[in-house]
C-alpha cells in the first residue's frame, strides 16, 4: 500500500465529474495553478439530455475539444478517463495509475426532478450516486489512504427544520447527556437523499479506515462565466434551463429573455441558499488546499447568501426591466412537496474562515447572464421550461408534509 503525501505546492487531482457545469470550469481553474488534473466523466449528463431532447443554452465543446482548446489557450494538458464512477474495476484503475493527493467528487446524478421522475430514475440515480461514492471509497482506501476526498453534497440534506442549521454536526443534550453527532437530515427529494447516504458512507469511511473527508453542503449554484471559460467559447461550460436540470435563477433569466412568465413555485416563500459559480471554484480550491486530517469528516455549508424564490424572480423582473424586457412572474402549482413559507438559518461560516471572499447576487451579475442568454436565444427549446416531474403525482393520502412540519 502506497501512502501519498498530501499538499505539495503542486497536487494530483482528480476530478470526477469533469466535464460537467461545475467538473469543468473547475478543472481548467487547478489546471492554471499548475496542478496535474485528471478527470473522469462517462458523459451521462450529455446523455439523460439527448434522452429528453434538452440541450445546454450555450453551446458546449466535446470533452476532446474542451481538452485541445484548454492546452492551446493554456499551454497545459488535462488528462481525461471516460467510465463509469461505479465501475469498481475502471475506478481502481483510474486511481492507481494516478496517485492522486486530492479526488474532488462532482460525479453524480445532480437533479431532484429527475430522481422523482420515475421509479427507474429514482433507482438510477441512487444507484450511481451511493455506488459510485462507495466504490470511490473503496479505491481510496486500497490505493491512496492519505488522499483527501473533496465530496459535494448538498444544503437539501438538511432540509428546512424549524431550528438554526449548523455545519454538519450539533450537540444535542438527551437524558442529560451530551455528545455532538451528525446534524439530522430531512432531505427534500430521492437525489437529495441519495446525498445522505453519501455522507453517511464517507463518515463511516473517515471513522472507521481514517480516511480524510470534507463533505460541501452546497446550495444552488447561478452563473456561467469563470475566469477560464471567458478566455474562448470552446472552454464554455454547459448551462441549463429545463425543468429537470436548470436551477431556478438560471431558469428564471432565460424565462424572462424568452418572454415566458418566471415559474414560481407555489407561494414563493421557499429559501435556500444560493452561490456564484465562480464562488464555487473558490470553495472548492480552499477545501483542497487546506484538507481534513487523517479520520477526520468535515463538513462545510457552501452557500454565501440566502433568498426566497419570490425575491430571486422580482431581481430578475427588475434586472430584465432595465434593459427592455417585460417580465410577468406567476405562481405555478408547486410540483415539489416542500414548505412554500419556512424558517431557515444555516451556518455558513467555514469557508469564510478559510478566506472565501463571496461574489454577492448583484443587479451587474443578472445583467450579464441575460446578456449571455440574449446571444443564444435561439436554442431556446421552450417545451422544456414548464414544469411537468411532480413528487407526488397520485397525490397520495398520507404524502403530503405533515401538519407539524407545515406549521
Ligand atoms: P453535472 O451533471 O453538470 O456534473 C456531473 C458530471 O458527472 C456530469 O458531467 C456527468 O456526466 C458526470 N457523471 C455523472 N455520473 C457519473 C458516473 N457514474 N460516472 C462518471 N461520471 C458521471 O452537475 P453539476 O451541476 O456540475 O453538479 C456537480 C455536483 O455538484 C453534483 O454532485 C451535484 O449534486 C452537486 N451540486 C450541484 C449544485 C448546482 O446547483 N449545480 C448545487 C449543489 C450541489
Ligand atoms: N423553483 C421554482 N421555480 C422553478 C424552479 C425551482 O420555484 O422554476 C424552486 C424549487 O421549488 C425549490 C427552489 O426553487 O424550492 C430551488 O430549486 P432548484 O431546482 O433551483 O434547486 P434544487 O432542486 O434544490 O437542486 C439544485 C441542484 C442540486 C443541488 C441543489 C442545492 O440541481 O444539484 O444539490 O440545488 S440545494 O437546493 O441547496 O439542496
Amino acid at each position: 500500500m502506497l501512502i501519498v503525501p498530501v499538499i505539495s505546492a503542486v497536487m494530483r487531482i482528480l476530478i470526477l465529474g469533469g466535464d460537467g457545469y461545475l467538473g469543468w470550469p473547475t478543472a481548467m481553474r487547478f489546471s492554471d495553478r499548475g496542478h496535474d488534473v485528471t478527470i473522469v466523466d462517462n458523459f451521462a449528463r450529455r446523455r439523460w439530455h439527448l434522452d429528453q431532447s434538452t440541450d445546454s443554452l450555450v453551446p458546449i465543446s466535446s470533452l476532446q475539444d474542451r481538452l485541445d482548446a484548454w492546452e492551446r489557450v493554456s499551454g497545459r494538458r488535462i488528462e481525461a478517463r471516460v467510465g463509469c464512477i461505479e465501475d469498481g474495476e475502471f475506478l481502481d484503475k483510474v486511481v492507481a495509475d494516478f496517485l492522486p493527493e486530492a479526488v474532488i467528487h462532482y460525479g453524480e446524478q445532480p437533479s431532484a426532478p429527475y430522481s422523482m421522475r420515475s421509479r427507474q430514475t429514482a433507482v438510477e440515480t441512487q444507484q450511481t450516486n451511493v455506488i459510485g461514492t462507495l466504490n470511490l471509497l473503496f479505491s481510496m482506501r486500497e490505493h491512496v489512504p492519505d488522499a483527501h476526498l473533496i465530496k459535494l453534497g448538498t444544503m437539501g440534506e438538511y432540509g428546512t427544520p424549524n431550528i438554526d442549521i449548523e455545519e454538519g454536526y450539533i450537540e444535542i443534550e438527551h437524558n442529560g447527556r451530551k455528545d455532538t453527532l451528525p446534524f439530522p437530515k430531512l432531505p427534500a427529494s430521492l437525489y437529495h437523499a441519495s446525498k445522505v447516504h453519501d455522507s453517511t458512507n464517507i463518515h463511516f469511511a473517515s471513522r472507521v479506515w481514517g480516511l480524510r473527508a470534507t463533505d460541501l453542503n452546497q446550495g444552488v449554484v447561478y452563473g456561467i462565466e469563470t475566469d477560464e471559460t471567458a478566455l474562448d467559447p470552446a472552454l464554455a461550460t454547459r448551462f441549463d434551463y429545463d425543468e429537470t436540470f436548470g436551477t431556478v435563477l438560471n431558469r428564471f433569466c432565460v424565462q424572462a429573455v424568452i418572454g415566458h412568465p418566471l415559474t414560481v413555485y407555489g407561494a414563493g416563500g421557499q429559501t435556500r441558499g444560493y452561490l456564484n459559480i465562480r464562488d464555487t471554484l473558490r470553495c472548492v480550491e480552499l477545501a483542497t488546499l487546506n484538507p481534513a486530517d487523517r479520520g477526520e469528516f468535515r463538513v462545510f455549508n457552501q452557500f454565501t447568501e440566502q433568498f426566497t424564490v419570490s425575491e430571486l424572480a422580482e431581481l430578475v423582473q427588475r434586472c430584465a426591466g432595465e434593459v427592455g424586457y417585460q417580465v410577468a412572474i406567476e405562481s405555478f402549482p408547486n410540483p415539489r412537496v416542500e414548505l412554500e413559507s419556512h424558517y431557515y438559518n444555516p451556518k455558513h461560516q467555514k469557508l469564510l474562515d478559510l478566506g472565501l471572499e463571496p461574489h454577492p447576487l448583484g443587479e451587474e451579475l443578472v445583467r450579464s447572464v441575460l446578456s449571455t442568454i440574449e446571444r443564444h436565444r435561439d436554442r431556446v427549446i421552450q417545451r422544456a421550461i414548464t414544469p411537468r416531474t411532480k413528487w407526488n403525482p397520485g397525490e397520495l393520502e398520507g404524502g403530503a408534509l405533515s401538519a407539524a412540519q407545515k406549521a
